[in-house]
């Protein structure tokens, strides 16, 4: 059996809070201009941080007299095919009576899905207006904080139509909400609209959701000291490393995530960066960033959702969220 225990608390880290800008301001004022025109707000948020990656903000885009929203959870990729912690988050979205998806951005197959939940929209709203279409076209805008795959979706939507979005994966890539978007078979009138990614400011964000948006790539990538974010990975992996399991061999493969020729678990950041490091001269940041940057399957980033069942309730989670935000705006 492991004898490892992982550190159950992160470190208080002096750590910036927000990586709010102004062209993000300017996007969450053109959302306001934008609202008669659009119909549905396809909402992208990193499936490895659900929580983290929902922007209190975009809840006030959508109004639900006339606006349908879909959640559609990016990097389905980061998961395998079958897992407890993605059964969970469904039932959470059912408590919550909120629709969603899950998809890998990249592939145009995974894409055709939500294709046929915007024509399924599209005739929805149709049927409630005596079958008129709208005479623009019915508009999608797409929403979420940076980087979590929304040009990278518009642009698999457009599949042998082209790719018409710049995208990277450095946050903040689209920089200005765009004109309509054509996808989808001819003639079927469903235009998308890219947007910018939207980030919290800083009086709606705290240390841990920062720290998560930094290991989603949310946001700038040397903005958390990377020895802290890789700290911060080393923690959710150790709080993840399947106990009950008889050799540590085993527990590497359940989780690929560990760094390299390990013999034991361990909670010195120190020790896992001197283990990867590749000659004496490299830099703590340097190593620490090119961890960051590899793959890993399975992980959760969101330390709450490692929660018990009966610790953690997404609905109070939510609308304690929403109280929080609809506070701060008054002010
Ligand atoms: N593995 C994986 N990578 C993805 C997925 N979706 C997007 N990416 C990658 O994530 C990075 C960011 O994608 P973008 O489409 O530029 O993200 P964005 O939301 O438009 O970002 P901003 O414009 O900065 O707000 C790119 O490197 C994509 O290849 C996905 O479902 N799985
Ligand atoms: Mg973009």
């Amino acid at each position: 059996m492991l004898k490892f225990l992982p550190r159950f608390e992160f470190p208080r880290y002096n750590i910036p809070v927000a990586d709010f800008k102004g062209h993000q301001l300017k996007a969450l004022r053109r959302f306001e201009k934008l609202k008669p025109q659009f119909h549905l707000v396809l909402e992208l948020r990193d499936l490895r941080a659900p929580l983290s990656t929902r922007n209190v903000l975009l809840d006030q885009v959508v109004d639900k007299r006339h606006h349908e929203r879909l959640v559609v959870y990016t990097r389905r990729d980061s998961f395998p095919a079958t897992s407890p912690y993605l059964d969970r988050l469904s039932q959470w979205h059912a408590e919550l009576e909120e629709k969603f998806l899950m998809v890998d951005c990249r592939h145009r197959s995974a894409i055709n899905h939500i294709l046929r939940c915007i024509d399924w929209y599209h005739e929805l709203h149709r049927e409630k207006n005596y079958g008129l279409s709208p005479p623009l076209g019915f508009k999608v805008l797409v929403t979420g904080m940076p980087n979590v795959g929304k040009s990278t979706l518009i642009n698999s939507m457009r599949g042998s139509s082209g790719k018409v979005a710049r995208t990277g994966s450095e946050a903040g890539v689209t920089r200005s909400t765009s004109e309509s978007i054509k996808v989808g078979s001819s003639g079927n009138g469903v235009y998308i609209i890219d947007t910018p990614g939207v980030g919290l400011p800083a009086r709606l964000s705290d240390s841990s959701r920062m720290l998560a948006l930094a290991l989603c790539g949310c946001v700038k990538r040397t903005l958390v000291d990377p020895w802290i974010q890789a700290d911060y990975l080393l923690y959710l992996m150790n709080l993840q490393l399947p106990y009950g399991t008889d050799t540590v061999k085993q527990a590497e493969k359940t989780l690929s995530t560990y760094p390299g020729a390990i013999q034991h678990p361990t909670n010195d950041i120190e020790e896992v960066l001197n283990r990867l490091r590749r000659n004496p001269r490299e830099s703590d940041a340097s190593v620490a960033l090119r961890w960051l940057d590899e793959s890993r399957s399975g992980l959760v980033l969101d330390p709450e959702l490692l929660l018990p069942c009966a610790d953690f309730s997404m609905r109070q989670h939510v609308e304690q969220a929403l109280k929080r935000a609809r506070k701060v705006m008054r002010k």
